[in-house]
Order: C-alpha cells, then structure tokens, then sequence
C-alpha cells in the first residue's frame, strides 16, 4: 500500500515545508515507483539567472493540488509509490561538474526501475538525464516543449548552456533522430541557419502558431504518430508557456501557448512509452502570485499521472 501524500482535510496545506505534492521523502517510503526531485543549478543561463530558486517555488505551489486527477481519471499516488527525493546538490561554479552530478544521480534514482520526473534549474540539466535516460532504455524519443529550438553549438565558446542540450544530445546518440519534436517554438533565431541544423538532427517543429491554427487534437495525434512505442522522454521548458502564463522564467518570448492547450497536448500523451521528463526555467524572482509555480506544478502532476498509468497499465 502505497504511503500518500499528507491529508490536508487534517494538516492544513499552509503548514510546514514539505515534498512536491505533499508525498513522502524518498527515505521515508521502501521504494518508490515515480521519483520527483529538483536540480537547484541555472549557471547555464544566458539571459536572467534564477531557476535556481525553482524546485522550491514549484514545490511550494504544488500544496494545492488534490489526490484525483479527474483529467485523467486517476488518483496516481494510490496507484503508485510517489515519493520526493529533494534537491542533487550540483556544484554552481563548475558546469562540467555540475552535469556529471546530475547524471550520476538520475543513475542512482533509477537503479530499481523508477521513474524519475525532475524540477529544474535551467535547461542545461536536460543533456545529463537524456544521458541517463539512454543508458536504462536506449537513444529515446523526445518531445521538447520550449519557445527556443536549445540546438545551438555555443554561447561564448561553452558547449554546455541551457542552450545547447539538444544539439549535445544529438550528437551522443543519446535520443533517437526518427522521433525529435519541438513543440511552442516561436520568437526570433539568430538566423535561417538555425532552422537548417535543427532539421539535419532530425527534428520536426510544431511552432505555437501551429497549435493555434490545428489545434491540440491534430498536433497530439502527429506527435503520438512520431513517436510510437518508443522509450518517451519529455522535457518541458515554462517559457514554451506565454508569458501571460509563466512569467516567472528566464528568456520569455510573447506569444505562447496557454497552459490550458499545454495541459491538454499532455494528457493526449496517454498510453505511450513515457520514462522520464522534466520541467525546467522556473524563476521565481520573476513570478507574480504564483502564476508560473502553479502552472509548473500542474505540469508536474499531469505528468506524474501519466507515469504512474503507465506503471499500472504494465502491471
Ligand atoms: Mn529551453
């Protein structure tokens, strides 16, 4: 029997500091089936620094949320083991370190099967856990949802920036070139050229006008096409959110997604091979009541129900 979060009908959900969602630490559970843990790092930034703060704020403004997901009819903390792991200790002055941390730990967390679901820090985090990723399941899927495409080479010569995951990424075979999709980009490039590379990696873009103009359902039904039965790693940057909807973030561009179309492209990931995800560039210096806390949060939780049906569906 699985331990729960704490009851908020008998300890108000304002009190004390507690897990993501209110669930158990990690070392207070046997074992768990879905670890959340934060990445506190965002020395990777180029622009506004901050998502250091992350884990925390989403962590904060997960204590609304309640046990059933009626979205998904599931009540995932019944079904599975959820427990948080707190926050990889990564050292903010060395960035190779700093990956090699993250990396090290996602191996760690995932030893007996679990599934591990992250809280950035910024954007930089994605190349270590798609590296973990590929080595419990081989190059993954991935669906990246993010206003900027992440693929360029460098920023000041550095190869590792919340930049340039992706392109990282491709180039160590770690995710898989047939099922690559950005998803919310909008905003200006640097030049044509970036699209031209972005391509030749293997990615198809569903920009936020794209979904304005399909709609969720037909972009859902392309992206489960691509992706199949695939091993499926998601990554969510906030700022694929508009800035109406996530504030709180690092480099925001204006029109993007609502997080009620973000929401829903997720629960239409129902069914597939999902193995991990993360959600990353979460400044909360730059946050106003909450707003890109919250949306996090929900994310957080949609993707925890999927994992945890995922298990279920397994058993
Ligand atoms: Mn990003």
């Amino acid at each position: 029997m699985p331990i729960g979060p704490i009851d908020s009908s008998r300890t108000p959900r304002f009190t004390g500091r507690d897990g993501f969602a209110r669930l158990p630490r990690l070392d207070q559970v046997e074992r768990a089936d879905i670890v959340v843990a934060g990445i506190p790092f965002d020395s990777g930034v180029s622009y506004r620094p901050g998502a250091r703060f992350g884990p925390n704020h989403i962590r904060e403004a997960s204590r609304l949320l309640r046990p059933y997901n009626p979205a998904l009819d599931v009540s995932p903390f019944e079904i599975s083991q959820v427990a948080d792991a707190g926050d990889i200790a990564v050292n903010p002055f060395n960035i190779e370190e700093a990956i090699e941390t993250v990396q090290q730990a996602a191996l760690d967390l995932t030893t007996d099967g679990a599934r591990l679901l992250t809280l950035g820090g910024d954007h930089t985090i994605a190349l270590p856990l798609l590296r973990a990723a590929a080595t419990r399941h081989g190059p993954v899927a991935l669906l990246h949802f993010d206003a900027h495409l992440d693929t360029w080479d460098t920023y000041f010569g550095a190869e590792f920036t919340h930049g340039t995951p992706f392109r990282r990424a491709f180039e160590e075979g770690v995710i898989d070139s047939e099922a690559l999709s950005h998803v919310g980009t909008r905003g200006p490039l640097y030049g044509k050229r970036d699209l031209e590379d972005d391509r030749r990696f293997g990615f198809g873009i569903v920009t936020s006008s794209d979904v304005l103009r399909q709609g969720v359902h037909e972009v859902t039904a392309k992206l489960r096409d691509r992706i199949g039965s695939r091993p499926l790693y998601v990554s969510i940057d906030v700022d694929v959110l508009d800035p109406a909807h996530a504030p709180g973030t690092g480099t925001p561009e204006a029109g993007g997604m609502t997080s009620r179309e973000l929401l829903e492209i997720l629960r239409g990931l129902r069914g597939l091979n999902l193995v991990g995800a993360d959600v990353v560039e979460v400044a909360p210096a730059y946050d106003h009541a909450e707003i890109t806390g919250v949306a996090a949060a929900h994310l957080v939780y949609d993707l925890v129900s999927l994992l945890a049906l995922r298990k279920h569906a397994q058993e």
